[in-house]
């Protein structure tokens, strides 16, 4: 698995461990096969991997967030898009404002009919797009997800933005610290189908039981959809129902503001904890007014840059998917493909009130 270091920021604990729980648990290993197979369905197809072919210029390469009015999707697109621009290719962004399962699959046929060279999908629920994007393999189009993976023969690689069971994992460890190892908490999620989130919701589940956390007890997932109205009321009711909360896991950007702006103008301010998955510009008033401590991310323009890339080299032919493989991301350097088509960003930040004005997402 591939992983580099950031020094930028606190970075969290060392991914060596990554994968250690493979078997019973979603998104760290699974369940493609090996190479050969993988380089069956790829967008070069029969032609096997050429790590000398030159990236192809004028590719043209079509993001589809889990919704478009989503600032961070949006943050990771654009740069998509500009590194598109940078390597001589066209990069768009199309997609649906709703994260619903099936919100995307109308825009994936949309975009084989216009022909796209590579496909670029945050997928809202890991089955539903399979059957348009396994059309788009047959007809030679490249797949990638990122950020939120399909099931893993629907797509050739996944741009992973570091590795699934440290976010999970490091989610509960930071919380934990900040209760002392106390209390209730309960999770304020994207939608129910989101294959990122469930995925790291089932490394915290694991986490939380570990002995250490033997005096704390996750009371509810909620769901706010990434919709930032139904996250605050989402928000509100887990206060109203559970009165002794202490604290709130928010692994969305969307969930984590919302939840962070619910508490700010409230009595539960200071008293209710809220960590979780945020972009520093949005979370930057409510560590600053105390509202939040401490929240984590990687870096959505570098997702997205590597993202390009990726697809860029597929539909050069310089990859097909298959694990080992090498290829160039421009300015971030050299990636090679794990297990299953993965490729990891690097590990996440940590911010808080003594770094986050370095940071400007
Ligand atoms: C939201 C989305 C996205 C996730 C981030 C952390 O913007 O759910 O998929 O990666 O939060």
């Amino acid at each position: 698995m591939h992983l580099r270091t950031r020094t930028r920021g606190r970075v969290l604990a060392a991914a060596s461990v990554v994968c250690a729980l493979t078997v019973t648990l979603a998104g760290c290993g699974g369940t493609t096969k090996n190479d050969a197979k993988n380089d069956d369905k790829t967008a070069g197809s029969d032609a096997k991997a050429d790590p000398n072919a030159e990236l192809k210029k004028g590719l043209k390469l079509a993001f589809l967030p889990k919704q478009i009015n989503n600032p961070y999707e949006k943050i990771v697109d654009d740069a998509g898009i500009a590194a598109a621009k940078e390597i001589g290719s066209t990069g768009k962004e199309v997609g649906p404002s709703d994260a619903s399962a099936s919100s995307q699959v109308s825009y994936i046929n949309t975009l084989i009919q216009q022909r796209m060279n590579a496909i670029l999908i945050a997928a809202n629920d890991p089955n539903a797009v399979c059957t348009s994007l396994k059309n788009a393999m047959k007809q030679k189009i490249a797949v990638v997800a990122y950020d939120s993976d399909t099931a893993k023969d629907c797509r050739q690689l996944f741009i992973n933005q570091a590795s699934s069971e440290e976010i999970g994992r490091s989610q509960v460890k930071n919380i934990a610290k900040q209760l002392d190892y106390k209390g209730e908490i309960a999770i304020l999620s994207a939608t129910q189908n989101a294959t990122n989130q469930n995925t790291w919701i089932s490394f915290m589940k694991d986490e939380l039981k570990k002995p250490e956390y033997k005096d704390m007890k996750l009371v509810k997932v909620a769901y706010g959809d990434d919709d930032d109205q139904k996250s605050f009321q989402e928000t509100q009711g887990l206060l109203k129902a559970y009165p002794n909360l202490k604290g709130i896991i928010s692994p969305t950007t969307v969930g984590i503001a919302a939840a962070a702006r619910y508490i700010s103008s409230s009595s539960y301010k200071g008293k209710v904890v809220v960590n979780g998955l945020g972009t520093p510009n949005q979370m930057r008033k409510y560590v600053k007014d105390g509202t939040v401590e401490q929240f984590a991310l990687w870096n959505p323009k570098d997702l997205g840059y590597l993202a390009t890339y990726a697809a860029s080299a597929l539909a050069s032919g310089q990859i097909t998917g298959a694990e080992g493989q090498k290829f160039k991301a421009g300015k971030l350097g050299e990636y090679t493909i794990g297990k299953d088509g993965e490729i990891i960003l690097g590990p996440p930040t940590v911010f808080d009130k003594d770094n986050i004005d370095e940071f400007n997402f």
